[in-house]
């Protein structure tokens, strides 16, 4: 490869951007749409597409390596992808790509692919299956979700689908076929943390802000390797300008290290550490009283409900030292309003989750959230709302919901759900007998808990079908595949960030015969006799139909990769959508739902003697179970792939690093090679999300480490329905 400069790039760069502005005048702008660059590039001359020293063209679109979506500058040499760079434009990635980014074009390319729609032969998990064409892999797929909603109703054909642009469609199709039974990966997720934060401030996923904060507390948000791009990097700028950082975590994780402290709090014992900050602050008057007595309701009985919580009584539940725990009080509510606590992410770690998660924006709100005013620390983040084609009333639907919402769940949020549960219902046949499972973009049999009921429930039904790129280990269960193009090769809905619109587009043709998600979802729903929900031509179509009211010509949003829409104003003073329009620090919901209405303390269970707690967490280089067959990917795991002990442990068990353990729990057994690392606590160990794949359709990532699911035992939060992942405690022992 030609060497250059950076200098010199960013001049090929400048030029190539003077270009496409010159070009992007009158009927050239049309020509410049990816379709037709031969003839456009023939027409302008080279130098209009010379971006960097290789590329024939570039094309702006959203990588889906992970539900980040940062922008993307996709740049093709000889009809192949080159080179992934991140769009400078773009408010997440601003010009930056992660390794899994950087990496994205592996997956076009990954020799292991599913190009063709394909068909069971063998019996179901023999993994063999036959090319099929669309025709017939649609055809019969209609025939059988056709079959099971005559026969037993539509609510026996399960929908799963994990946060993906084309969501809307799939539960758009669901919908329309009439089924309530709807499961995404949020139970596994972030439950704990928009119920929460739905039930303190009305706000579903409260965006970060990070300018001038000076304190802030991680409790288990590993932003330094569960990347949310824009965030890791501004948590990194306001640590290098001087930020103090606490990091609660079991492990010793990269953003551990880049904290000011780290404090090894015992698993599930987060909610002991923030009643007591609570009690320090009301304590000794260090709250922001004015915001209270605008903003809050419930003040009182939450201050007469945490007296008995101080220090003292944190420091032996949580093993952090009762001075530790003052001072962190006193140093958070001084640093205010310049201080949070992060409202996390992946909060599904124990029962008493969503009571942590309800602590910590109480916390917050008593320190007052709005540094300045109507300016406030957690807002939603997206402000343009995207339509989509005409479309009937969807058919209305009468059974009960196979995840307990809400008749065992009162208070989980419809959209969030309890995947879980709809799991064990298929075993248990109530409320009623599931015979079909739609799966799309998601892999069920690795990221539920205890794998071998899911396998269970998997073989139990009568019919599965599964949208993916890859064979997964879920569709290797399945009865028909079909095969989406990847995010490099389709187009998808718009994706809104703020008020920036952005496009996703093909880079290249897609591979053998893969389609997009817009196109197969639309087909099925023809075959369904639910024409009328898929109101559009194509792709182009719909993605037109959705810019109509802003305006926009599809070739100018292709061109450019993003439009912004009209910001709209903001009103005066802050209000809360909760049912008291205050933050509720004590809340009726709560209170009439059976639920302690202000935060209080919960006993999570602790291991028996002579067990660890398990616990699991994002690895920087891989997206949970998507990543491990990507061939660049590969070549970055160093002890991803072991079980993490502490030599003191280990040393009581006669375990030396690298020996083979048995892993063992109530749900099962695993056989794996130990990593001894000083960065655990003793009573812990870790396993990494994504390895251990059981299909053999992953011919990279085929047993290679193991699977933590296989051990993962089922325990859900009450209130919010999230999943329990630290709750499984296991013994280790030589293999
Ligand atoms: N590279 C990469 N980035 C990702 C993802 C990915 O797969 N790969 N996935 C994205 C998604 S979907 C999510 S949800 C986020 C998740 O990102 P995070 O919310 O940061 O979650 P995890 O990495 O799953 O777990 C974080 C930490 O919780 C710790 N932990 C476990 N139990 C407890 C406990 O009881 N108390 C405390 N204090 N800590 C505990 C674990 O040791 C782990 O280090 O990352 C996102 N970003
Ligand atoms: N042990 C353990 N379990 C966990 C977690 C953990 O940390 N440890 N984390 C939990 C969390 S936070 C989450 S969010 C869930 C995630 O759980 P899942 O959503 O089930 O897991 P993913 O690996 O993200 O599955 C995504 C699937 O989408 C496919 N895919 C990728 N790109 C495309 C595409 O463009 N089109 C289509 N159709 N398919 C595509 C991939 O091949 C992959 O099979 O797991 C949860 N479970
Ligand atoms: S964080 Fe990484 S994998 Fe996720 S969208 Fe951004 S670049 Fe892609
Ligand atoms: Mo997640």
């Amino acid at each position: 490869m030609e060497e250059i400069t950076r200098e010199q790039w960013l001049l090929n760069r400048r030029q190539f951007m003077k270009g496409a502005v010159l070009a992007g005048t009158g009927a050239a702008l049309a020509k410049l749409g990816i379709f037709d660059l031969g003839p456009a590039q023939a027409q302008a001359g080279p130098e209009h597409f010379l971006s960097g020293p290789t590329a024939d063209y570039e094309v702006r679109t959203l990588c889906e390596m992970c539900v980040w979506r940062c922008g993307v500058i996709a740049k093709v040499r000889g009809g192949k992808i080159e080179k992934l760079d991140g769009n400078p434009e773009h408010p997440h990635s601003l010009g930056n790509l992660c390794a899994r980014g950087q990496s994205g074009l592996m997956m076009t390319y990954d020799p292991d692919r599913v190009l063709y729609p394909l068909m069971r032969v063998g019996e179901r998990g023999s993994g063999r299956f036959r090319r099929a064409t669309w025709e017939e892999a649609l055809d019969f797929t209609a025939e059988q979700m056709l079959r099971i909603k005559n026969t037993y109703g539509p609510e026996a054909m399960i929908f799963s689908s994990t946060h993906n642009l084309s969501q809307p469609l799939f539960e758009n199709l669901l919908n329309a076929y009439g089924s309530p039974n709807y499961g995404t990966q949020r139970s596994l997720c972030f439950n704990a943390m928009v119920t929460a934060h739905l039930l303190t401030l009305g706000i579903q996923e409260p965006a970060r802000r990070y300018d001038g904060m000076n304190y802030i507390i991680l409790t288990g948000r590993n932003l330094m390797e569960g990347i949310s791009t824009s965030e890791t990097r501004q948590l990194m700028e306001r640590i290098a300008q001087g930020a103090h950082v606490v990091v609660l975590d079991p492990r010793f994780t990269k953003t551990a290290a880049k904290a000011a402290e780290w404090l090894p709090i015992r698993p599930g014992t987060d909610l002991a550490f923030h009643l007591a900050l609570i009690q320090v602050i009301i304590d000794e008057n260090l709250y922001d009283r004015a915001f209270v007595e605008r903003y809050t309701v419930g003040f009182d009985e939450l201050a007469e409900a945490v007296r008995g919580y101080t220090p003292r009584w944190a420091a032996p539940i949580t093993e952090i030292p009762e001075a530790t725990i003052y001072r962190i009080a006193h140093e958070f509510a001084e640093a205010a309003p310049y201080a949070f606590a992060h409202p996390n992410w992946r909060t599904s770690n124990f029962i008493n989750s969503f009571q942590t998660e309800r602590a910590i924006a109480v916390l917050n709100a008593l320190i007052g959230l709005c540094p300045e005013q109507g300016d406030c620390i957690f807002a939603d983040e997206s402000t343009v709302s995207l339509g989509g084609p005409p479309q009937p009333p969807y058919p209305r639907v009468t059974a009960m919901r196979l995840d307990g919402v809400p008749w065992k769940y009162p208070l989980v949020p419809l959209k969030l759900g309890v995947f879980q549960e709809i799991r064990d219902a298929v075993l248990t046949g109530q409320p009623y007998q599931a015979r079909g499972w739609f799966f799309s973009r998601q892999n069920p049999i690795m990221s539920l808990p205890d794998m071998a009921r899911t396998i269970e429930a998997f073989k139990k039904l009568e019919f599965i079908v599964s949208v993916d790129i890859i064979l997964n280990d879920s569709s290797w269960y399945a009865d028909v595949i079909l095969p989406e193009a990847t995010y490099l090769e389709r187009y998808d809905p718009l994706h809104a960030v703020g008020s920036r619109v952005f496009i996703r587009q093909p880079v290249v043709e897609p591979l053998g015969e893969a389609r997009s998600a817009l196109w197969i979802y639309r087909e099925l729903g023809r075959r369904l006799g639910l024409e009328d929900y898929f109101q559009y031509l194509d792709e182009e179509d719909y993605i037109r139909q959705q810019l109509a009211p802003f305006g926009v010509p599809l070739e100018q949003i292709k061109q450019v990769g993003y439009f912004d829409a009209p910001v709209p104003e903001r009103s005066g003073e802050r209000t809360w959508n909760t049912p008291s329009g205050k933050v509720e620090i004590a809340s009726e919901t709560l209170r009439k739902a059976g639920f302690p209405a202000v935060p209080v303390w919960e006993e999570p269970p602790r291991p028996p003697e002579g067990r660890f707690y398990l616990l699991t967490g994002k690895v920087g280089q891989h997206t949970q179970f998507a990543t491990q067959n990507n061939a660049y990917l590969q070549e970055v795991d160093y002890h991803t792939q072991d079980l993490w002990l502490h030599p003191t442990a280990a040393a009581q068990r006669g375990i030396n690093n690298g020996d083979l353990v048995r892993v063992t729990s109530d749900a099962g057994a695993v056989e794996v090679k130990v990593w001894l690392t000083e960065g655990i606590r003793p009573d812990c160990v870790y396993l990494a999300p994504g390895f251990g794949h059981a299909s053999r359709g992953l011919k990279k990532a085929y047993n290679r480490g193991v699977n933590a699911s296989r051990v993962h035992v089922t325990f859900t939060d009450p209130v919010s329905g999230g999943q329990a992942l630290t709750q499984t405690f296991v013994t280790v022992e030589r293999a």
